[in-house]
């Protein structure tokens, strides 16, 4: 049968498959069409033209890979008749900015755009069909794709999509910051934000200045465990800074990408490291040392002295010789106010301004920063501590703490960038704390990304263009490495992806959720050592019944599933192969654990789930049917213990509530009668 509707594409024969094509981010318009475009070493690549070219080179590269071919690349006069072709066509009025249209049919596939990104954005999509039609090679049968015949057209919701790295706190080696940009890439991220000064290390070489990387990136120890936990240090010192030319090359990199560099370089606060290698910068002329710890420190850029400008200035002019970005964000945040409240010639400086609160100092501090790089054609993003005091004329406003900075900014009808901590810090914790990784803290489950919308829903329409989209930050106190740092940001910037550029209306959960096995399957494919995510099937529960039969599913095919029950999962504990049958005492909870191991190795912390029996008691005569625990004008999201919880009976008497685990924060929601 396949094979007779192979070839032809007609949408009323439109096979069920998934509707998005396994693509992330989801397309803002997908029509699938019955057929197969059959993919394989004969088809031919059209593209003229520099962007064109440059996409042929990357989907040969990409092809070269995954299946050992490669695409003859021609222009369209040099197309042999009736070849199977791949055109990349770059034309004037065809989408909106970096959209495209994709069309596959039996006798190609056609990507349409008005600009680079766009056709690099179709490319992408391509790739990610390519992906998801792969089926091992049968030997001895030329490799070939099956790529369904579909209409798309696509365009980003969102100019601005945003991820953050910080390499203050830990290094990151030039060679991860392009896998990076590779996985930003990919999911179709335009902004990857740099974030390269803090009190614990100055990473970027800056010429004038030479000790700020000889001295300022290197702190001599660094903090163990958790800021504030049992305060020990590792005794070793720890350095790191990218050369100017490593820079440049990473800034190329990123913009054969599609992608803009915005570095960032702290001030007033966070600027420890700075101080430490030039003392004059800081009201108290030090001595000062790099931070070995994480937190906020009071010693920050003195704006009194003229030096201070003189040398910021300096520096930021050697920056915009390396950035070519309209932005250039100048931090702004977590600036303590007590050095200047104590120095005689800040006190001055605020009297000659006529400023009544230190605040407005920050405000003079930025302004004539800002004024600075305006002067040569830049603006600045500055954290929303920007504006207290008073924002900066032109200033755009990167909103973290909350929204409420993001909304008063678009109040005053300035550009917003929305990065609120609850949803979009990827140094929180993706799971029950006790067993992940040490993190920042938080529980920021791929869910709660998903579930964001960077527009508030107080703004009115005509004030929602301020919102420029959303992006998601990277603090590294605890990821000291590569691997760390993926395991982080995986998979959580799918979900970020697709905040940013499916259509509001488009975005669903389930649908997201059934694209991301394939995803997963590509990452570890790849080495990623992203986070496999918790077995579907281990929730906890509780139940009036005596067994319960845990039936489980891994997150991603060909995952292998190892448990135990009441003590830690290890590799060596028993292979899932079928249903887990519990038998359960009454009041007594059970505790299940399971560890994962990918296809390619990748190990899962231990995940457990706790299942109890609890005896039913007789509802009292005339009392309330309760349908599950009564949270009615809660949060959803709340701290549950069971031991704390009193039991109703469902409203057959049998059933009871099914509640979140142990002490974690959780959904909760009725079980459905059996
Ligand atoms: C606040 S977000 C900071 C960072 C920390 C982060 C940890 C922001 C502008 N400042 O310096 O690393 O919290 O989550």
């Amino acid at each position: 049968m396949l094979a007779l509707i192979a070839g032809s594409c007609n949408a009323s024969v439109a096979p069920p498959v998934e509707p998005n094509l396994g693509i992330v981010p989801a397309p803002a318009n997908v029509e699938r069409l019955g057929g197969y475009f059959l993919l394989n070493k004969a088809t031919v690549i059209e593209a003229s033209g520099y962007d064109a070219i440059h996409c042929a080179t990357l989907l040969n590269d990409y092809l070269g890979k995954a299946y050992g071919i490669t695409l003859q690349v021609k222009n369209e006069s040099s197309i042999p008749p009736r070849a199977h072709v791949i055109r990349f066509d770059l034309r004037a009025n065809t989408s909106p900015p970096e959209g495209y249209s994709l069309q596959s049919s039996h006798n190609g596939v056609t990507i349409v755009s008005n600009d680079g990104a766009g056709l690099f954005y179709g490319l992408q999509s391509l790739m990610q069909m390519t992906d998801a039609a792969f089926k091992p090679p049968v030997q001895g049968v030329p490799i070939q794709v099956e790529l369904p015949c579909a209409n798309i057209q696509d365009a980003p919701r969102f100019p601005y999509r945003g991820l953050h790295l910080d390499c203050g706190r830990h290094f990151f080696p030039v060679a991860f910051i392009k896998t990076y940009l590779d996985l930003m890439a990919r999911y179709k991220l335009n902004t990857f934000h740099w974030h390269l000064t803090e009190d614990q290390g100055w990473r970027i070489e800056i010429k004038r200045y030479p000790l700020l990387t000889s001295v300022g990136s290197i702190r001599s120890q660094t903090v163990t465990g958790h800021e504030g936990g049992s305060n020990q240090y590792d005794g070793k010192s720890y350095g790191g800074f990218y050369t100017q030319d490593e820079i440049r090359d990473i800034v190329e990199y990123a913009r054969l990408r599609y992608i803009t560099v915005i570095p960032e370089i702290e001030m007033p606060g966070h600027s420890l490291a700075a101080l430490t290698a030039y003392p004059y910068l800081g009201c108290t002329g030090g001595p000062y040392a790099v931070a070995t710890h994480w937190g906020v420190f009071p010693d920050v850029f003195c704006p009194s002295g003229d030096s201070t400008f003189a040398f910021l200035e300096n520096v930021l002019t050697e920056l915009m010789q390396l950035f070519p970005s309209h932005y250039i964000h100048i931090g702004g945040d977590e600036c303590p106010k007590i050095r200047w409240e104590h120095d005689p010639r800040d006190i001055a400086l605020m009297k000659s301004l006529g400023d009544t609160s230190a605040d407005q100092l920050q405000s003079y501090f930025i302004g004539r920063i800002e004024k600075f790089l305006n002067d040569h054609g830049r603006d600045i993003i500055g954290w929303d501590e920007i504006l207290e005091g008073g924002l900066a004329p032109n200033a755009t406003v990167m909103s973290w703490r909350g929204e409420a900075g993001g909304i008063a900014a678009v109040k005053l009808h300035h550009k917003v960038i929305m990065t609120p901590g609850n949803w979009l810090y990827f140094d929180r914790g993706q799971g029950i704390p006790a067993n992940e990784p040490l993190n920042i803290g938080g529980y920021l489950p791929l869910s709660k990304v998903y579930s964001y919308d960077p527009v508030p829903a107080v703004l009115p329409d005509s004030e929602k263009q301020y919102i420029l989209g959303a992006q998601a930050n990277v603090w590294s106190e605890y990821m000291a490495s590569p691997e760390k740092a993926e395991y982080m940001i995986l998979p959580r910037m799918l979900a970020l992806a697709e905040i940013d550029w499916t259509p509001l209306e488009k975005k669903d959960y389930g649908d997201f959720l059934a694209r991301l096995p394939a995803q997963l399957s590509w990452m570890d494919q790849q080495g990623y050592f992203f986070r496999i995510p918790e077995p579907l099937g281990l929730s906890d529960s509780l139940t009036t019944q005596d067994r319960i039969l845990v039936k489980l599913t891994p997150p991603l095919p060909g995952t292998r599933m190892y448990y135990s029950l009441d003590s830690a999962a290890t590799v060596s504990s028993t292979l899932y192969t079928s249903p887990v049958l519990l038998t359960l005492q009454a009041n007594r909870p059970d505790t299940l654990h399971v560890v994962e191991v990918s296809p390619a190795g990748n190990t899962s912390v231990d995940y457990h789930a706790v299942f109890m029996r609890k005896e039913v008691l007789k509802p009292k005569p005339g009392a309330r049917p309760a349908t599950g625990l009564n949270l009615k004008g809660h949060r959803d999201t709340i701290r549950v213990s069971l031991k704390r919880h009193r039991v109703h009976p469902g409203p057959d008497g049998k059933e009871l509530a099914k509640v979140n685990s142990l002490g974690m924060a959780g959904k909760i929601r009725p079980l459905q009668p059996t």
